[in-house]
């Protein structure tokens, strides 16, 4: 076992798509009994084996979105990787990535970042459809597409180890 290394990985995406509770999944506290509104930023640390090392993510959760533009140098700054989450069930979750996106690049540039469709479980009112959410993930630079459930604990650590394999270099499409 070597060294264990630590990244930063940063959560984006509009208010109430499910971040907290997905980080709140991710670091095994359950669904959502962390912080409700966040206020400022929370980082919560989860531990990943993967190769022949650990490797510690360092998870930065961020509340008050709408204050997201003022704050973003301070919160991304030495991000190494980026989850951008969008809810299933509502439509202008979706329509703003591009604006998440634009700001995250412009502040720190084309860092490695996965895609996440969340709240999978309310398939009824589902707006999104998972083919349109994969093809978008594709022209954007995406490394993958995730439909997720926070509320099921489904597929929730797939995002962050694909996000930490890429980080490690040592991702070869698997
Ligand atoms: P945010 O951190 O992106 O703002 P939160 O989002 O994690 O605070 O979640 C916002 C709301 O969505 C919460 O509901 C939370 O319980 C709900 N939610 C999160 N993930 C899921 C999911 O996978 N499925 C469903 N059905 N709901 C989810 P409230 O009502 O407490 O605001
Ligand atoms: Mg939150």
């Amino acid at each position: 076992m070597g060294v264990a290394r630590a990244f930063k990985v940063v959560m984006c995406g509009d208010g109430g798509v499910g971040k907290t509770s997905l980080v709140s999944r991710l670091v095994g506290a359950g669904f959502n009994p962390l912080q409700k509104l966040t206020v400022g930023v929370s980082h919560h640390t989860k531990e990943l084996n993967l190769g022949d090392s650990p490797t510690r993510l360092v998870v930065w959760d961020l509340g008050g979105e709408e204050r997201f533009r003022f704050l973003a140098p301070v919160f991304l700054r030495g991000a190494k990787g980026a989850i951008f989450v969008f809810d299933v069930t509502r439509e202008e979750t979706f329509e703003h990535l591009d604006e998440w996106l634009e700001v995250v690049i412009q502040t720190i540039g084309d860092i490695p970042r996965v895609l996440v469709g969340n709240k999978v479980d309310l398939e009824g009112l589902r707006v999104i459809p998972s083919n349109y959410a994969e093809r978008y993930a594709k022209s954007k630079g995406y490394l993958a597409y995730y439909e997720v459930s926070a509320r099921l604990s489904s597929n929730v650590e797939e995002p962050f180890i694909r996000l930490a394999k890429a980080i490690l270099g040592c991702d070869h499409g698997g």
